[in-house]
């Protein structure tokens, strides 16, 4: 958009007197922010009105992506960026006197998402508004979002995170879209009429937050519900205390798991209230416009993002079968058309189930459209495909719903997230879907947000490519390509060499604020953040890092890479594992960091409270990227495409979307090790993997696994039990033992490569050069128009 410097300065001060009726420079940053925030709102606010009303009158077909998480990070920045406006607003708030870094700290994080799969969400939602499609997001406004992270004594203590304690600046309340969302009660058919009897109605209420594309391509929605009293209940006194506080649970908390399902009724009490108060708007935009709901499938797309929105097929059949009075078959028909659904985990202990009689209980009419989906498909595949797949792949089985079969039978198309997950799923564990329905099967592999990683995170880093190959990459990401003509050009190489330093000052700069840690900004960088699980191996990390520590113990003279070990990690609050390695790496970085003999040289440290605003201060210092779960279980990744953006170097396994990393940038572009999934799964077939000899015949291993219960490290007498039972009792699960060697070369060429400075930077020229395929932009084109088949507008040009 077009805006003056001073037009902006007038127009700030102007908005923050309205809301505080006081002067903007006497104001807290976080007045200051929120009144910035809704400036900039204000100043979409009229086009995001004319797109709504554009898309209704060209009857462009609309897409929904429904996900019970979205993790947008903070709005201030990356809209300003969209807006074509961050220099006018960082410049104006300094002519005001104010302090932009301040403002930009004032924001609260939305973090309504736990990781990957709400992350890749909000990605999506930034590329579909970039590339001007109608993309909409619906999911929960989670008063709480994940709990902020508290470090104490080294164990990881959860704090509420109150994001909206002052409102948020970016929302809009829309009461006039609140639809009522009945639950429990009785409901018996007569005729084909459902009557519902003392049902407990819940109102969804509206929450519209605009997504901005770049350059203002579009402005799409993202609408997240909260759950409220029906007012008529309130009005006529009927609401006792106790429904209000059954109500207001609804949207309290999101959960803070992310790979371990639990069958709590709360839980499925969210997925159907978000579910039914998106299909039911829907629906009800189609009434209001008098198109048929038989057009339904070529009128809009519902994207089902991971299981746990999959209520959307049977509430969608209500629909059209109660209401709309469609036949079954028509129904179906109309469903299966209409959505899709992206897997997102192959860990067995992450399949949603749920016990039918607390589906029947809690939403009895789903439930018996559940039951007939389930009959039918028996009737119609036994003759087709015989007892044992239909059996294998119904949705109801020894009286539980099978989320996953649900999505599959209801969906016309069912896709991973990179080329290995996607293979494994029907090869694998959806195996019998894809003998049967071969035809839904695909993969869409992951993609990020470059402007929000580049653009926003690392603007020198956007500078040095633009001064290099021009600005055709912003839009056309697949063109940083261009750069590998400079891979040897040493002004070129010297430059990024530089911006990466810088960027390790910052990060260190903050390091010492929150950690009291002076770390070295010489030595590697070498990080490691992501949700903390076992099968991401931290655990192979922190072995890695004792096992240097030996060395330099043993060897203090020894010319040594110095190298500082990053951690970032939340672990779910039940999770005993993720907690105790937490614990154990504080305990062993206290020990390091205080040890004269690894001054400088060995460092490690442990990021509090990691989530998507210290990702983007993280991830422009990385140097190397740690993406090292055992092959065959990280379904994608996402954090390892937006290091490599920013130049650091993968060291990882061939696992998820690394396989396709390694396929861009060659063996010599990264550091590959471990075992191959077809070798894991050789092991478990075979039941030949022994931890237990491999730790007593190998003198090294043996040495550092001892140290997690020697005394070595203080402090860790039950939590360092717990790691050591893992790996050695338990049969160490994700072969961390196994892939120990082979890990510890791989970080020796990466510590012997770093020495060489120049070679090191020409890499991480070739990294950044080749992660254009990896852009959202390109996933979300990919969805649009294999899964979709959406449009986006035709582009403006009066920008
Ligand atoms: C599963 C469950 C299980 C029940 C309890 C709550 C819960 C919440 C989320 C999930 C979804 C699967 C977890 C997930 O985030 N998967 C990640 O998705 C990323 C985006 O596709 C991908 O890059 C990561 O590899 C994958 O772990």
């Amino acid at each position: 958009m077009n805006i003056s410097k001073e037009q902006f300065k007038d127009d700030y001060q102007k908005a923050f007197t309205n809301m505080y009726a006081s002067t903007l420079e006497g104001g807290s940053s976080t007045q200051q922010y929120t009144a910035l925030g809704t400036l900039l709102r204000s100043y979409v606010a009229e086009y995001w009105r004319d797109e709504r009303e554009r898309y209704i009158k060209e009857g462009q077909k609309q897409v929904f992506y429904f996900s019970i998480e979205f993790l947008p990070g903070k709005f201030l920045e990356n809209n300003a960026n969209n807006m074509d406006i961050l220099d006018i607003v960082e410049e104006g708030c300094k002519e005001l006197g104010l302090d932009f870094d301040e403002i930009t700290a004032a924001e609260a994080e939305p973090a309504i998402g736990n990781g990957g799969l709400g992350r890749l969400a909000s990605c999506y939602m930034d590329a579909g508004a970039s590339l001007g499609y109608p993309l909409h997001g619906n999911g929960i406004r989670y008063r709480h979002g994940l709990f902020r992270q508290k470090i104490v004594d080294g164990y990881q203590a959860e704090l509420p995170d109150n994001w909206l304690r002052h409102r948020n600046a970016w929302e809009v309340r829309d009461h006039k879209s609140s639809v009522l969302v009945r639950f429990g009660g009785n409901v018996y058919l007569d005729g084909f009429h459902p009557v519902y009897e003392d049902t407990d109605d819940v109102v969804a209420v509206a929450y519209d937050i605009p997504m901005i594309g770049y350059h203002l391509s579009t402005v799409n929605t993202m609408r997240l519900w909260s759950a409220e009293v029906p007012p008529e209940e309130e009005e006529e006194g009927l609401a006792s205390k106790e429904k209000y506080e059954a109500v207001d649970e609804i949207t309290e908390f999101l959960y803070p798991d992310d790979s371990s399902y639990e069958g709590k009724l709360l839980r499925l009490k969210q997925e159907y209230f978000f579910v039914s108060a998106g299909i039911q708007t829907i629906m009800k935009s189609f009434k209001r416009y008098q198109i048929s709901p038989k057009d339904l499938s070529e009128k809009i797309a519902i994207h089902i993002n991971d299981t746990h929105p999959a209520l959307a097929i049977p509430e969608l059949m209500r629909i059209l079968l109660d209401e709309e009075k469609l036949t079954w078959d028509q129904a179906w028909e109309i469903t299966i058309n209409t959505c899709a659904y992206t897997n997102h985990t192959v860990l067995r202990e992450a399949m949603e189930t749920w016990r039918c009689d607390m589906v029947k209980k809690l939403i009895p009419r789903i439930y018996m459209i559940i039951e007939e989906i389930d009959r039918r498909y028996v009737e119609q595949n036994k003759p087709i495909y015989g007892d044992e797949l239909v059996q294998s792949t119904r949705p109801i089985q020894d009286d539980y719903l099978h989320m996953a079969h649900l999505a599959i039978i209801g969906s016309h198309s069912v896709n991973g997230v990179a080329g290995l997950h996607s293979k494994i799923l029907s090869e694998d564990v959806l195996r019998d879907f894809s003998e049967m329905t071969p035809h839904k099967f695909n993969n869409k592999t992951n993609g990020i947000s470059q402007r929000r990683y580049l653009h926003v995170a690392n603007p020198e880093l956007r500078e040095l490519i633009s001064e290099c190959i021009g600005e055709d990459w912003l839009t056309n990401p697949a063109s940083m390509k261009v750069l590998l003509a400079y891979q040897n050009d040493q002004s070129v190489l010297s430059k990024l060499a530089d911006i990466k330093h810088q960027n390790k000052e910052k990060l260190a700069q903050y390091i010492k604020e929150n950690n009291g840690i002076e770390v070295n900004t010489d030595a590697i960088f070498d990080v490691l953040i992501k949700r903390l699980h076992a099968y991401k191996r931290q655990h192979l990390q922190l072995l890695h890092i004792i096992h240097l520590y030996f060395y330099l113990k043993d060897n203090p003279q020894a010319d040594f890479q110095p190298r500082v070990f990053i951690f970032g990690a939340k672990a779910a609050p039940s999770y005993v594992f993720a907690k105790d390695v937490i614990k154990v790496i504080n305990e062993v970085a206290e020990t390091i960091n205080n040890d004269p003999d690894c001054k400088d040289k060995l460092q490690v440290v442990f990021i509090e409270n990691y989530g998507a605003a210290l990702a983007e201060l993280i991830i422009p210092a990385a140097e190397i990227s740690e993406q090292i779960s055992l092959a065959g279980k990280e379904a994608s990744g996402t954090g390892n495409m937006k290091m490599m953006l920013n130049g650091a170097l993968t060291m990882g396994t061939l696992d998820g979307a690394n396989v396709e990393i390694n396929s861009f940038v060659g063996d010599e572009n990264m550091f590959v090790f471990g075992l191959r999934k077809e070798e894991v799964d050789r092991y478990n077939e075979r039941a030949s993997y022994n931890s237990k000899d491999l730790y007593k015949s190998d003198a090294k291993i043996k040495r550092v696994v001892d140290s997690l219960v020697d005394g070595t490290f203080p402090r860790i007498q039950i939590e360092g039990q717990t790691i050591y039972d893992h790996l050695i009792t338990h049969n160490d699960e994700y072969y961390a033992l196994k892939d120990f060697h082979s890990f510890v070369e791989a970080q020796e060429k990466a510590a012997k490569l770093y020495k060489n400075k120049d070679e090191w930077n020409k890499k991480s020229l070739i990294n950044i050069a080749n992660s254009g395929p990896f852009s959202a932009d390109y996933a979300v084109q990919r969805y649009a128009s294999e899964i979709w088949i959406a449009q986006p507008k035709a582009m403006r040009t009066d920008k």
